[in-house]
């Protein structure tokens, strides 16, 4: 086994292998970028390098300085997670020319997958069922219209150096078909700098199932496999392993079908053979082909740890090391069921936008294994993929280990960016999904049903109030609290506002535009009307978040930078809450300009600035220092504009 090795990768990804290594005993360098001084692969590996500014091709992708990293360490192997480096055949002959070892397949093993074309004709020859097309090198339109012809329609075009869906035209019909092929070049000449296409026929309701290997350079197994069809723009959402509906038919057909792939390449290590399946009428033996091969350790591969009980990054480094697959094929079983969620800061309901920001609180559910490259106080940037964790569940049967992924999503506590917690627990909830009936189109068939913002309850508005007057723990720690006089306070909340009313130190009750709550602190936590909430309160600043089943997240308004609210054209400054007027700045007549202090108001002893809404001449001070005014009291009043 390696004494060292150096990961060539960063977040969730390198902290993964870290900890593998770590078991085995073996030390781990981590390279790093700019982005990257304080992330958590740095603090977790036992050297970490700098390799160069925060722009990928700028340190994850300088292969040369990874290389001399590796060297300057004495790190005898390099493991290169996911993307970046992973796949680059270059790379590889780079790392093994320098002494070192590659822990993944050779370079040309990595080249055979690499082209599509390519690697359909290789696996038609090695008996793995490839969709019927037409996969030549010819590229003459008129001979490209009659194989489609021949194949029948509807057709699919593809990229040749394609992936993730770019250049992928449907064909319908015959007359449709030389528009679609222009159209499919010349975005394959724009995203690939190569225009070749090829044509399939068009397989309808497609699932995608993958099936692990693991190779050792002259022969492979498979670790079964797993359903990857919820997917969102060819991005996967959520996956599972093993695939709903399978039958031990069809799992032994594909199973053969990836070891052939793998075999007749020569793999060693990890690799994933992504097969697409017509589930238009139910699984059948003879209805997946070949898709392509992903020659590296893939984002997903906890569920085939979950259900296997093998540790695929023990396997790399083994394999890597000169051992023999640690496993016979009828050594391996499948146990239960499992689902991965990737939980990302992105904005769903403007369009899963990729988000970015300060983790302020992150908490996961024990319940579920987590891998992430963040912990709270971290910074989602820009430069890198927002994937905040990935949650696993495992369980004996799909339906415990998916209400076990609700059920983890809901304790799932982030604070700090938004994320795609609600979109995740809203698929996990999915009556289609939970029936087992996927397919690659789903998430954009039910999108509208999937991104509706759930309605927020009273109880948890109620809640949220109590905490932004800093009542969340009870008012006993409050200084002057009596018991025979109630309080009453405004508390103003982004698109809420609520009156509250402190009843004793650990009972409030909260009025809320059309409803009232009563609120009572008990050992166990918030009991709202009568009902335990359950909740976990977290405030940062004015941001208040309530974890109860679900994260729901509040703005405290600031009363001190709050702009008075002009009310018509009457230019009234209003108290935004009870309190005592400390200091009036204006007199009558005197001309202020827009954003001038008006006056102090004092209240939840803090003193609060108000500010003209916009320019004018004071028409008159309606209150004097000294006074308590009420909440929505007219404190000062401006000319009405011509
Ligand atoms: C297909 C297909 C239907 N028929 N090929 C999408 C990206 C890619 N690598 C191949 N893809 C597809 N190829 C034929 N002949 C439908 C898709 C497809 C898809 C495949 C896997 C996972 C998600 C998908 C989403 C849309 C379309």
């Amino acid at each position: 086994m390696f004494s060292k090795i150096l990961i060539a990768n960063r977040g969730e990804i390198a902290c993964r292998v870290i900890d593998t290594a770590r078991r085995m005993g073996v030390a781990t360098v981590a390279v790093y970028s700019d982005a990257d001084r304080g992330a958590r692969h740095v603090a977790m590996a036992d050297e970490a390098v700098h390799i160069g500014g925060p722009a990928p091709r700028d340190s994850y992708l300088r292969g040369d300085a990874i290389i001399a990293a590796a060297q300057a360490t004495g790190a005898q192997a390099i493991h290169p997670g996911y993307g970046f480096l992973s796949e680059n055949p270059d790379f590889v002959d780079a790392v093994q020319a320098a002494g070192l070892v590659f822990i993944g397949p050779s370079g040309d093993a990595i080249r055979a997958m690499g082209l599509k074309d390519a690697a359909k004709r290789l696996m038609t020859k090695a008996g793995v069922p490839v969709v019927p097309g037409y996969h030549g090198a010819g590229q003459d339109p008129a001979m490209l219209a009659a194989e489609a012809a021949k194949i029948g329609y509807p057709v699919l075009i593809k990229a040749v150096a394609g992936g993730g869906g770019k250049g992928m035209r449907r064909v319908e019909t015959a007359a449709g078909f030389a528009e679609a092929l222009a159209s499919a070049e010349s975005e394959a000449a724009t995203a690939f700098g190569n225009k070749a296409v090829l044509i399939e026929k068009y397989v309808e309701k497609p699932r995608h199932i993958e099936v692990q290997v693991f190779g050792d350079g002259t022969r492979a197994v498979h670790l079964f496999e797993r359903d990857c069809s919820l997917q969102r723009r060819h991005q996967k959402v959520i996956e599972e392993a093993p695939a709903p509906g399978m039958t031990p038919q069809m799992r032994a057909a594909m199973g053969q079908a990836a070891v052939r792939a793998a075999e007749a390449i020569g793999y060693a290590g990890a690799g994933t053979v992504e097969f697409i399946v017509d589930a238009s009428e139910g699984l059948r033996p003879d209805r997946f082909w070949f898709m392509e091969m992903n020659t590296r350790l893939q984002v997903e591969h906890p569920v085939t740890e979950a259900i296997t009980g093998v540790d695929l990054v023990e396997w790399q480094l083994r394999v890597a090391a000169g051992e023999a697959l640690p496993a016979r094929q009828e050594d391996l079983h499948i146990n239960g069921h499992a689902f991965e969620a990737r939980l990302y800061a992105e904005d769903v309901p403007a369009g899963f936008l990729p988000a970015t920001g300060t983790l302020t609180h992150l908490v996961f559910p024990p319940a579920a294994r987590t891998d992430t490259g963040v912990r709270a106080g971290d910074t989602i940037s820009p430069w890198y993929d927002p994937m905040i964790a990935k949650l696993t569940v495992h369980g004996p049967t799909r339906a415990v280990a998916l209400a076990q992924l609700a059920r983890a999503l809901g304790a799932t506590e982030v604070a700090g960016s938004v994320t795609n917690l609600d979109f995740l627990a809203a698929l996990a909830r999915h009556a289609g999904f939970r029936a087992g009936d996927v397919d690659t189109g789903l998430i954009a068939r039910e999108l509208a049903a999937l991104v509706a913002e759930p309605a927020v309850p009273g109880a948890v508005v109620a809640l949220a109030a109590i905490a932004a007057a800093g009542l969340a723990e009870g008012a006993g720690a409050m200084g002057g609290f009596t018991l025979w006089s109630p309080l009453r306070r405004a508390v103003l909340l982004e698109g809420h506002m609520a009156a509250l009313i402190v009843e004793a130190p650990d009972r409030m009750r909260v009025e809320l535009d059309g409803s009232a709550h009563d609120c009572v602190l008990k050992a166990d936590g918030w009991w709202v009307d009568g009902a335990k909430l359950g909740a976990r309160v977290v405030t940062q600043g004015g941001a208040i978040s309530i974890f109860a089943g679900r994260a729901y997240h509040f703005n405290a308004v600031d009363p001190l930078a709050r702009v008075a609210e002009v009310s018509g054209g009457g230019g009234l400054t209003l108290a935004p809450m009870p309190g005592l007027v400390k200091a009036v700045f204006v007199a009558a007549g005197q001309e202020v300009a827009a954003g001038e202090r008006l006056a102090i108001l004092e209240a939840m002893k803090m003193e609060h600035t108000l500010l003209a809404a916009r320019a004018g001449r004071v028409a008159e001070v309606l209150c004097a220092p000294g006074a308590q005014v009420e909440a929505g009291a007219a404190l000062i009043r401006l000319e009405v504009e011509e």
